[in-house]
C-alpha cells in the first residue's frame, strides 16, 4: 500500500473545473460553501429542511454525553415515507424510480408509484409475519429490486435490516446472522455472474442449520430456476406468496430521529466482524446532502452506482441517497467485463446514464482491456464520475478522465467508510482536482491529520486521519457492544477525535492524499476483508496450527492475501493441500477472500503477550526496515 505513496507525493497536476457544470450546478462556489459549512450545526439544520418531518426537531445536535452523540433531537421522521411516500402526490409519481438491468441485457423498472405500492405490501407482509418496531430482519440477496423493496419496507415498518453481502459465504454469513439473531431471513435462489448463474440458496440451506433464531425464510424466485413449493421446508415461502394479497396501503412508522435504521457488518483487525448500527434522521440528512452536491444531482439525472448493495456505498448511494433526491437509480447485477468488457459503457450509452460512481479495483480491470471498448459506446451523457473504496492511483485517474469522461467530467474521489455512513472527504464538480487526491473535508465536516497524541502535523507529514466534530450520518454503536465501539475508534486520542484508521498526509495547499489503513484491515478489490476473520477461517481447517495473513500489493484489486501458516504434524504444503485450502478459504468467507499465496513456514513473529506482529511479516515482504522490534518474543 505504502509503496504508492511516492508516485502520489510526486503527483502535480492540476484539473480545473468544467465551466459548463459549474454554471448549473447547486454549489457554484467551493470556498463559500465551506465557509458556510463550518457553523456546523447551521449548516446541517438547513439541510434537514429537505425532508417532510411528522414533527421538527428540537436541537440539531446533543453533544451531552460523548461519543453517544444525538442529531435532530425529538424529530419524528420515516425514511421510506420520504423516499418513496413522498413523490407520489408530485409529478414524480410515474418516473421511474429503480431501473434494474442486468448482465443478460433484461430490464425491469419500477416507477416511484409502482415501488410505492411494493414497499406497502412487503411492508404488510413483514407485520403479518410478526415483525415489530425494532426488530432486524435479515437479507442475503443479489442486486435485485426485491432487496431494495424489502429494505424500504423494514423502514417503512421501523424494523431493522441487517444485510449480509450475497458474495459472503457459509462461515461469514452464520457470524452476522447470529449475532444481529433475526426471526426472518430474505434471500433468493442465486444471481447471475459471468454468464453463470450462482446457486445462493445452497448457501443459505447449509448455513442456516447454524441459525437458530431464523423462524421463517423468504425465498426470492429470482433467477426462475427450477425450485418448487415442494422443495421448500416448513419455514421457507416464496416471496410472491407471501405479499400475495397483501394491501399496497401502508401507513409509515413515526420513527425518532434516533431510532435505530440498520446494521451493517464490517470488518476490524481482531475479534468478530462489527455490527455498525445507523439510525434514522441523521443518516437521512448526510447521505442525501453529500450525493445531491457531490455529484450535483437535478431532475432528468440518471445516476449510477456500481457498488453492491451488501456493502455500505450499496446502502447510503444505491438505495437512500438517489431515493430521497427523487432521482432515478439504476441497479446492475452481473460483472463489469460480461458478455465482453465494454458492457458497463453499453449501459451507460443505452440508458443515458449522467453520473457514474464507480471503483479504483474496476477502473484498473477494465483499463487493462485497453481503449478500444469505451471508444464503441457513445458516453457524451456523463457529466460527473466518481470514485471510492480505496486511494485511486493517478494512472486509473487519468484512464477513467480520458477514455470514460472524454476530459470534460469531474471525478469525485470521496474518502469514507461504513461507520461514516457518507461522504466526508471529496471535491465537488466545482473544485480543482489533483489525481489521487479526495482533495478537502466537504462542508460541515471538520478533519485533521494528527499525530499520536492529536496535535495536527504540518502540512506534507503524514499522520492520522481523524474527525474533529460530529457528523449527521455518523454511526451511533456497534451493535449491543458499546464498549468496543468506544474503545476502537474514541478512547485513541484524549480530544475526543474520531478516529479512522487511516494514515493520510496533506499537501502545500491542504488537500488530503489517504494511504490506506493504519490498522490489519484489508481491501480487496475495494471491499474490506478483516485479517482475523481470514485467519480464523484458515485455522478451522484440519491442516493448519497457526496463521497470519497479510495484505499484498496487486495491480488490479490493491490487495489480495498472503498467508503465513504454520501446519500440523504430519501436514505439508503441496499443491493438492494449497487447493484443498483456498477451497475451504472459499467456502467459510466467500469469493471476497482473494487469496495471492501462501507460505508454510515455523514460526510466527510475536509480542511477548502473543500477538501476532503482522507489520513485521509485512516489511519483510515488501522488502522494508523492519522498524521498532522491541516488543519481539525474540
Ligand atoms: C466507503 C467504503 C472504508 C475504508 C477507508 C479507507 C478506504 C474508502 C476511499 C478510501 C482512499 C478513498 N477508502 N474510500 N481510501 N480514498 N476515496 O469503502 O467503506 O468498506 O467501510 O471501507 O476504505 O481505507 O477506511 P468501507
Amino acid at each position: 500500500m505504502l509503496k504508492d505513496t511516492s508516485v502520489l507525493l510526486d503527483e502535480r497536476r492540476i484539473f480545473k473545473p468544467n465551466y459548463e457544470l459549474v454554471e448549473e450546478a447547486h454549489v457554484k462556489n467551493w470556498e463559500a460553501e465551506l465557509e458556510k459549512g463550518k457553523d456546523l450545526e447551521k449548516y446541517w439544520a438547513e439541510k434537514s429542511e429537505q425532508f417532510e418531518w411528522f414533527k421538527p426537531w428540537d436541537k440539531v445536535l446533543d453533544e451531552s454525553n460523548k461519543p453517544f452523540y444525538k442529531w435532530f433531537v425529538n424529530g419524528k421522521i420515516n425514511l421510506a415515507y420520504n423516499a418513496v411516500d413522498r413523490w407520489i402526490s408530485t409529478d414524480k409519481r410515474n418516473q421511474v424510480a429503480i431501473l434494474y438491468v442486468n448482465e443478460r441485457g433484461e430490464e425491469k423498472k419500477l416507477t416511484y408509484f409502482e415501488l410505492y405500492r411494493e414497499v406497502n405490501k412487503m411492508a404488510n407482509a413483514l407485520k403479518n409475519l410478526g415483525i415489530k418496531k425494532g426488530e432486524t430482519v435479515s437479507m442475503y440477496l443479489p442486486m435485485c429490486p426485491e432487496l431494495l423493496i424489502s429494505m424500504l419496507a423494514c423502514n417503512k415498518i421501523g424494523a431493522m435490516h441487517s444485510v449480509v453481502y450475497s458474495g459472503l459465504s457459509v462461515g461469514a454469513f452464520v457470524e452476522r446472522m447470529n449475532d444481529a439473531k433475526a426471526k426472518v431471513l430474505i434471500t433468493a435462489d442465486g444471481t447471475y455472474r459471468r454468464g453463470k448463474i450462482i446457486n445462493l440458496k445452497n448457501i443459505v440451506d447449509e448455513a442456516v442449520l447454524q441459525c437458530p433464531t431464523i423462524e421463517t425464510i423468504v425465498v426470492v424466485n429470482h433467477t426462475g430456476s427450477d425450485i418448487e413449493v415442494s422443495d421448500l421446508s416448513g419455514r421457507e415461502i416464496f416471496y410472491d406468496r407471501l405479499i400475495e394479497g397483501e394491501s399496497d396501503e401502508c401507513e409509515a412508522e413515526e420513527m425518532d430521529a434516533e431510532d435505530p435504521l440498520f446494521i451493517l457488518y464490517t470488518s476490524g483487525s481482531t475479534g468478530k466482524p462489527k455490527g455498525v448500527l445507523h439510525t434514522t434522521a441523521g443518516y437521512m440528512v448526510g447521505v442525501a446532502t453529500t450525493l445531491k452536491y457531490v455529484f450535483d444531482i437535478h431532475d432528468g439525472d440518471l445516476w449510477w452506482c456500481t457498488a453492491d448493495i451488501g456493502w455500505i456505498t450499496g446502502h447510503s448511494y444505491v438505495i437512500y441517497a438517489p431515493l430521497l433526491l427523487g432521482t432515478t437509480t439504476l441497479v446492475y447485477e452481473g460483472a463489469p467485463d460480461f458478455p465482453d468488457p465494454g458492457a458497463w459503457w453499453n449501459i451507460v450509452e443505452k440508458y443515458g446514464v449522467t453520473k457514474f460512481y464507480t471503483a479504483p479495483t474496476a477502473i484498473r480491470h477494465l483499463m487493462r482491456f485497453g481503449e478500444k471498448y469505451p471508444q464503441i459506446y457513445n458516453l457524451s451523457s456523463l457529466k460527473v464520475l466518481g470514485s471510492v473504496g480505496e486511494p485511486i492511483n493517478p494512472e486509473a485517474w487519468m484512464w477513467f478522465y480520458k477514455n470514460i469522461g472524454k476530459e470534460k467530467t469531474p471525478i469525485m474521489d470521496t474518502w469514507w467508510q461504513t461507520e461514516t455512513g457518507m461522504h466526508l472527504i471529496s471535491p465537488l464538480p466545482v473544485a480543482n482536482l489533483k489525481p489521487g487526491s479526495a482533495t478537502l473535508p466537504l462542508p460541515g465536516i471538520d478533519a485533521d491529520v494528527v499525530d499520536e497524541k492529536g496535535n495536527s502535523v504540518p502540512l506534507g507529514k503524514g499522520g492520522y486521519l481523524v474527525i474533529k466534530k460530529p457528523w449527521p450520518a455518523m454511526f451511533r454503536t456497534l451493535y449491543e457492544d458499546e464498549e468496543r465501539f468506544v474503545n476502537v475508534y474514541w478512547k485513541e486520542f484524549p480530544q475526543g477525535f474520531y478516529r479512522a484508521g487511516d494514515m493520510a498526509r496533506k499537501d502545500e495547499d491542504g488537500y488530503y492524499w489517504i494511504q490506506g489503513r493504519s490498522d490489519d484491515v484489508l481491501k480487496i478489490a475495494g471491499h474490506r476483508v478483516g485479517t482475523s476473520e481470514v485467519e480464523s477461517s484458515f485455522v478451522s481447517h484440519s491442516a493448519v496450527a497457526e496463521a497470519a495473513v497479510i495484505g499484498k500489493s496487486d495491480p488490479i484489486k490493491g490487495q489480495v492475501i498472503k498467508a503465513f501458516l504454520i501446519l500440523r504434524e504430519g501436514y505439508e504444503l503441496n499443491t493438492s493441500l494449497i487447493e484443498d485450502l483456498k477451497k475451504h478459504v472459499r467456502y467459510e468467507l466467500g469469493p471476497v477472500a482473494v487469496l495471492g499465496e501462501i507460505e508454510q513456514v515455523d514460526k510466527l513473529p510475536k509480542t511477548r503477550s502473543g500477538k501476532i506482529m503482522r507489520r513485521i511479516l509485512r516489511a519483510q515482504e515488501e522488502g522494508e526496515e523492519l522498524g521498532d522490534t522491541s516488543t519481539l518474543e525474540e
